[in-house]
């Protein structure tokens, strides 16, 4: 295996050669609905401390934490008020502290998420900003006035309703890609850029180990702020995130801060088409590491519906994603996090008769990919979407936004099937660690309701059982450890075409076969290969054709003849 090319552009704080982060297994938590200590309903950070044995079991190296810091919860910690302050509902810094000094003790690192393309509107820096057009900190946002007599461009919110709101107070409008209370910062004025190099800082003396940064790509804005064509209305991101001076910034940020320390850094390359991701992390530009890409999480999603996809094309976007890394960059392998839908009822199969078996095989694709893989808090459970009843059972403002731009053309029961599916609540229920009251989330009322099938879906249960997913994920994951092939190989498809079966090369020497469906499969192999035995997991071998059960996956030792 050539020098890894990376280790020739080692940073300054980082060992010479291979960067750890490509070696690493990524837990992400988000906090709210983690564990709960306190019996206030809310997940917090001393849940996280008292969890981090759990975490070691399963054998993770990196956990990311979803927002951390004091915020208004407008949308769940993504609105950050104060980047030096811990929310008060997740405990305080004492708390935070004990919390990664117990992650360090273990040899767990911490990235946090890092969201300053906007903060909330109630951060000091913007209730400065709004007082008046000549305050100092007026540029610290993106104030214009309006345009006959409405916003000053067509740019649509994605949690609803335009991406302006008038300030009565300076009589501008104010940009914000998200929610109103999310007003978008100004990354042109170089003190924004240096508060943001300055509260990075902050966290990396503390001891984080990097930043998984929320929608990076949006920071730079298209100059002149035209409005979008219809067109580019559909999908207002590729347009947001195809800024001119989005990699100034990016190699900025890593020239003032990250090449000082010896950080992983993720970018959510919302808007980003895979060409557009692998400039970000090409490791000879230094810029970010890796790319949270949405080409297959959101493969069948269409606005706010939800379509429809296929194995076959979810193999082409894997084949796609890893030629577009190349020699220089390094892609993430994971199906769901606090945006999307559980993987096993987006991907998988969550009928109770199937959804064990169905979530080991899901979880083998995740950790059987090339790159870093991320898996998020519940799937090692196998843990599934949540039966919506209502719009009322939804705590989402991206369900409610969207449920407002699109009521008067749209049945409620049209849309409520569509969020049922995709909508982010359904991986923000709580993790279910028992099958006592609230799946032993809490002993208070949950933020949001526990899913009801947390009896027979637990931590605990499972903690007992050799052959529950948990068990199979936390073995899969030392298998990866140990797996020269699995952690550095190559990555090759051998049956793109095939509508259930999923087979593809790691290396020379492992085979990965998935059987994506119920019905049970005798897949015949190329009699080039030689098939030396099974690596990870059973199966039936008579010749070269493997017998697969339905929704079961084997890794075979292989050779070329
Ligand atoms: O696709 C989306 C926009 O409609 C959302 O799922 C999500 O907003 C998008 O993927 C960007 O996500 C990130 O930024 C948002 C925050 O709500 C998400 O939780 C975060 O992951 C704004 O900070
Ligand atoms: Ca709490």
């Amino acid at each position: 295996m050539s020098a890894d090319p990376a280790s020739a552009e080692t940073p300054a704080g980082a060992p010479a050669g291979r960067p750890w982060w490509k070696d690493a297994v990524v837990y992400q938590i988000y906090p709210r609905s983690f564990l709960d200590t306190n019996g206030d309903g809310v997940g917090d950070l001393p849940g996280i401390t008292a969890k981090l044995d759990y975490l070691k079991a399963l054998g993770v190296d990196v956990v990311w934490l979803s927002p951390h810091f004091d915020s208004p919860n407008a949308d769940n910690g993504y609105d950050i008020r104060d980047y030096r302050k811990v929310m008060a509902q997740f405990g305080t810094m004492a708390d935070f502290d004990a919390m990664l000094a117990g992650m360090t003790a273990r040899g767990i690192r911490l990235i946090i998420d890092l969201v300053v393309n906007h903060s909330s509107d109630e951060h000091a820096w913007f209730v400065e900003s709004r007082k008046s057009r000549d305050n100092p900190y007026r540029d610290y946002y993106i104030w214009r006035d309006g345009k006959d007599g409405g916003p000053p461009n067509n740019y649509h919110a994605f949690f609803g309703g335009p991406a302006w709101t008038l300030d009565e107070g300076s009589g501008q409008y104010y940009l914000h890609y998200f929610a109103a209370k999310q007003p978008d910062l100004n990354w042109e004025n170089p003190k924004v850029r240096e508060e943001v190099h300055d509260l990075m800082r902050f966290w990396l003396d503390k001891g984080v180990s990097g930043f998984r940064m929320d929608v990076i790509p949006f920071i730079s804005k298209q100059p002149g702020l035209p409005d979008l064509t219809a067109e580019e209305r559909r999908a207002p991101q590729f347009v947001y995130a195809a800024g001119p001076k989005l990699h100034d910034y990016l190699r900025e940020m890593r020239q003032e801060v990250l090449g000082r320390y010896d950080t992983m850094t993720v970018g959510e390359a919302f808007g980003l088409r895979p060409d557009q991701a692998r400039d970000m992390i090409d490791s000879r530009r230094r810029e970010l590491d890796l790319v949270i890409n949405f080409d297959i999480v959101r493969m069948d999603i269409d606005g706010w519906r939800k379509t429809t996809w296929a194995l076959p094309r979810l193999k082409a976007l894997y084949t796609q994603l890893d030629q577009a890394a190349g020699p220089f960059g390094w892609n993430t392998a994971f199906l769901s996090n606090h945006d999307n839908p559980r993987s096993v009822s987006h991907f998988g199969d969550d009928d109770p008769g199937w959804v064990e078996r169905s979530a080991k095989t899901v979880n083998t694709l995740i950790l059987t990919q090339r790159g870093t893989p991320f898996l998020y808090q519940g799937e090692e459970l196998g843990m599934t979407n949540y039966p919506f009843q209502t719009l009322d059972d939804f705590d989402d403002l991206e369900v409610a936004g969207r449920w407002r731009d699109v009521k008067h053309r749209v049945s409620e029961e049209e849309y409520l099937t569509n969020a049922r599916a995709m909508g982010r609540d359904n991986a923000r229920t709580p993790m279910q660690w028992t099958d006592g009251p609230n799946g032993g989330f809490t002993t208070g009322k949950p933020w949001l309701p526990v899913n009801p099938n947390a009896a027979a879906i637990n931590a605990q249960e499972q903690a007992k059982r050799p052959d529950s997913v948990l068990a199979h994920t936390r073995a899969l994951i030392a298998f990866r450890r140990g797996s020269i092939d699995l952690r550095e190989g190559d990555y090759r498809d051998i049956d793109p075409d095939h509508d259930q079966v999923f087979a593809y090369r790691r290396g020379e020497g492992l085979l990965v076969l998935l059987n994506f469906g119920r019905e049970t499969v005798r897949y015949a192999l190329p009699d080039s290969l030689v098939i030396e035995g099974p690596a990870f997991g059973t199966a039936e071998i008579d010749g070269q054709t493997v017998t697969l059960a339905g929704w079961t996956s084997v890794i075979l030792a292989v050779r070329d003849t």
